[in-house]
């Protein structure tokens, strides 16, 4: 059979930019990923006949409604909401929800694509999926935010369900956010089912969910460290974001005896160098979570702090280890070659695609350990998947159990990345992009070569 315009790199990225007009993030992530598979299946006919990637680089299908809420004013206000369904070859559609001005469908396709190798490589049946809207949380009182979830899911409802697609929490959706969308959803179904996933623990949420995203990103560095003889013990830690990932991945790092320099918003960066310890994380998380406030603040309670902002980001600290786990993009190619230049020696990273291209390949060519959200921060969705398991079996497992799948997990995950990132005369060295991405995309791959053309 013909290999048509498959086999060349290039013409596909422009295929893709083609049919995806200004969907600039979205066209990142698949060249991201073609890059690799492409050099992986060029002696592998039966992706090409069938047209694997093309057919994974095409959503599903793409949902986006119209969500009409009240504000405290009386005013009425519009805002638009989607679900990607990207990719359901070996489990139900899962992803988060992301609320957050920024979101578009670019973002959201970006996103969705990226859960579905993310998904495949936690060894778990979980399709990928993502949606969101461009909803500002910030500012809103407790009573908007829950009209808003509330309209949400009452478009939402009808495309979602615990065997069909299973949705989470992501950037400006936590407990609070979820626990508004679960009793919308079991108020007009009547059914109390696993529909979403990050509930609370009252109401059939998972033991160790909360933490599991920065906890896994900081395991999958610890095995990237043991890979050359090396520990987290001393190291100086660089982290962005203060949000859910960012404050869970700190507090890991300091379990494992690193020490952990910074912490950022959309505003600025933090920078204390007496290090950031566990009493100040939690001081960190109370703000963000209760307070709402911003990360500018930690300089009023913690002297020796300083603040830069004008929307600085924290990689010119020098540092022995980098975790982004703000949002995508927020590491560019220069910034990446001044980790570099001063001494760094892993990154991992707890935001979904937060290093650009640039950076990316500034990263392989040093050969540094660099794993890519899709691997490294796969730790939150593997929990949710076992909060699904649990809500399917009607038990709740005790939090020494889950700690240790979630461990084994992520170690899966890495030896899996390993398996397939070797390098030709690269001796240990793993290229954990090259191994993400060929073993997530097998997986899927595999289970759609066995349902034919559909
Ligand atoms: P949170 O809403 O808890 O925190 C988001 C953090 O990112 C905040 O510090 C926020 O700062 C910052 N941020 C958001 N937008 C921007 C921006 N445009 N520029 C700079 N900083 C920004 O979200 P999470 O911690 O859950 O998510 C962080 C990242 O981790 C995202 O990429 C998400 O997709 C990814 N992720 C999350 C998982 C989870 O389980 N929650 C699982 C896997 C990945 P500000 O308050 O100023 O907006
Ligand atoms: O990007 C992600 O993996 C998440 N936001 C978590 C998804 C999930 O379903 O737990």
């Amino acid at each position: 059979m013909a290999v048509a315009d498959h086999v060349d790199l290039s013409k596909f990225i422009e295929g893709v930019k083609r049919r995806n007009p200004g969907q600039t993030e979205f066209a990142q992530a698949v060249q991201e990923v073609a890059e690799d598979v492409f050099d992986y299946i060029k002696d592998k006919e039966q992706y090409h006949e069938y047209q694997i990637l093309r057919r994974i680089a095409e959503p599903d299908r793409v949902v986006s409604f119209r969500v009409c809420w009240e504000d405290d004013k009386g005013n009425i206000r519009v805002q638009r909401g989607w679900r990607v369904q990207n990719n359901n070859a070996i489990g139900p559609y899962k992803g988060g929800i992301r609320f957050h001005p920024s979101v578009t469908e670019s973002v959201l396709k970006f996103l969705a694509f990226e859960q579905t190798f993310k998904n495949s490589l936690t060894s778990l049946p979980m399709g990928g999926g993502k949606g969101g809207a461009n909803f500002n949380p910030k500012g809103k009182s407790d009573h908007e935010v829950m009209r808003f979830c509330q309209s949400f899911m009452t478009e939402l409802y009808r495309h979602v369900g615990a065997d069909v697609d299973v949705p989470a929490g992501d950037i400006g959706v936590g407990g609070r956010e979820i626990g508004y969308m679960f009793g919308q959803y079991k108020r007009i179904t009547n059914q109390f089912t696993g529909v979403l996933t990050g509930k609370g623990l009252e109401y059939g949420g998972s033991l160790i969910r909360t933490e599991a995203t920065g906890y896994g990103a900081v395991y999958f560095l610890q095995s990237m460290l043991t890979h050359v003889g090396k520990d987290l013990v001393g190291k100086k830690a660089v982290v962005s974001g203060s949000g859910n990932v960012a404050t869970h991945a700190a507090e890991k790092i300091v379990q494992l005896g690193g020490k952990v320099l910074t912490l950022s918003d959309s505003e600025g960066f933090i920078h204390d160098p007496a290090g950031i310890d566990q009493a100040k994380i939690n001081w960190v998380k109370d703000l963000k979570n209760k307070r709402r406030g911003r990360i500018s603040e930690y300089v009023k309670e913690f002297k020796g702090a300083t603040f830069t902002g004008g929307g600085a980001r924290p990689w010119a600290v020098p540092c022995d280890v980098a975790l982004p786990c703000a949002t995508q993009n927020k590491l560019n190619g220069e910034e990446a070659k001044t980790l570099v230049k001063n001494g760094c020696i892993g990154v991992s990273e707890g935001a979904n695609m937060p290093t650009t291209l640039e950076g990316v390949h500034v990263f392989k060519d040093a050969k540094i350990l660099y794993a890519p959200g899709k691997a490294a921060n796969a730790g939150g969705v593997s929990v949710s998947g076992l909060e699904m398991s649990q809500n399917s079996a009607r038990i709740a497992w005790k939090e020494e159990d889950l700690q240790k799948m979630l461990v084994d997990i992520m170690k899966g995950i890495h030896d899996r990345c390993a398996e397939h990132g070797g390098v030709a005369g690269g001796g240990k060295y793993i290229d954990y992009v090259k191994g993400a991405n060929i073993a997530g995309f097998k997986k899927v791959a595999d289970a759609m070569l066995a349902f034919g053309v559909v």
